[in-house]
């Protein structure tokens, strides 16, 4: 799991106008709209709920300590879809006491290992991974048109890209795994084989050849330059939740339009929506 930097999230709040008005134009959705078709549920009825919806979002101090701004950021994106949150004075077991004691709705906090939102009232847990995977596969979903019936390529098998082959294989789409590790991308077809037949999953060994036969792309990898720039045709399309992204900055601009990445919006909004029960 890549730990986020100042610098990763330094632009994030204020830039979140611009970054929603992106996503409609990418995708035809906005960043809750989106959220919702990542977990099935109606917009406007999710509208009617989230102003009452209260979420603190908790510091967490162990091990590496917190990321300047981290628990700000996640607050910023949550009242920019409407949450009622707010960033708690207090933080780790204080923060978490006073949640409680003031009848939030749900807390979401971040250590070394996990970046978790739990639902105080029913006990759900939404985990960042998870819902970072199946948000980025919606993405992809929406810009095509409908995932359904292409072959996806998944870049990193991860807990990230897993949770997106999972979700692609929901949308009745075919994947192809590679990891620069090839144990993992065979452990995760053999664990994704129970929500799909074989024949719609397969693994890919040769990224490059990989990369000029798929248009469809899941980014998953925490390296940067998994996708030269030459490799990248005029119909690919790109949904990167890896950090850092695996694109140049050329390689972005000739993408443009089809290419969406992000490092902390689109997985946060997707997990407060999958708390609202
Ligand atoms: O500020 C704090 O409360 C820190 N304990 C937060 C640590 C977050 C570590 N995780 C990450 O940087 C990212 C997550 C946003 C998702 C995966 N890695």
């Amino acid at each position: 799991m890549t730990r986020l930097n100042k610098s990763d999230i330094r632009h994030i709040s204020s830039g979140l106008e611009e970054y929603n008005r992106e996503l409609q134009t990418k995708t035809g959705r906005t960043l809750l709209g989106i959220a919702c078709h990542a977990y099935g549920k109606n917009e406007i009825q999710v509208k009617h709920r989230i102003n009452s919806f209260s979420i603190h979002v908790i510091p967490v101090t162990a091990g590496q300590g917190i990321i300047t701004d981290f628990s700000e950021t996640v607050t910023a994106i949550l009242q920019f879809l409407g949450f009622n949150a707010l960033t708690s004075d207090n933080p780790d077991t204080s923060g978490i006491a006073h949640a409680f004691e003031s009848k939030a709705d749900a807390v979401m906090m971040a250590d070394d290992k996990r970046f978790v939102g739990i639902n105080l009232n029913t006990r759900v847990v939404a985990d960042n991974s998870e819902a970072t995977g199946r948000v980025f596969a919606s993405v992809l979903d929406l810009m095509a048109g409908g995932i359904k019936d292409h072959e996806v390529l998944v870049l990193g098998c991860g807990l990230v890209g897993a949770a997106a082959a999972r979700t692609l294989l929901f949308l009745n789409s075919r994947v192809a795994l590679y990891d620069v590790y090839p144990p993992i991308a065979h452990s995760l077809k053999e664990s994704l084989s129970v929500y799909a037949t074989f024949d719609r999953i397969r693994i890919e060994t040769d990224v490059n050849r990989a990369l000029s036969k798929d248009q469809y792309i899941i980014e998953a990898t925490p390296a940067a330059g998994t996708i030269p720039d030459e490799l990248i045709s005029d119909t690919m399309v790109v949904a990167a939740p890896g950090v850092p992204l695996g694109i140049s900055k050329i390689g972005c601009q000739i993408l443009k339009n089809r290419l969406v990445h992000d490092k902390l919006a689109l997985g946060t909004a997707a997990m407060a929506v999958s708390l609202l029960s």
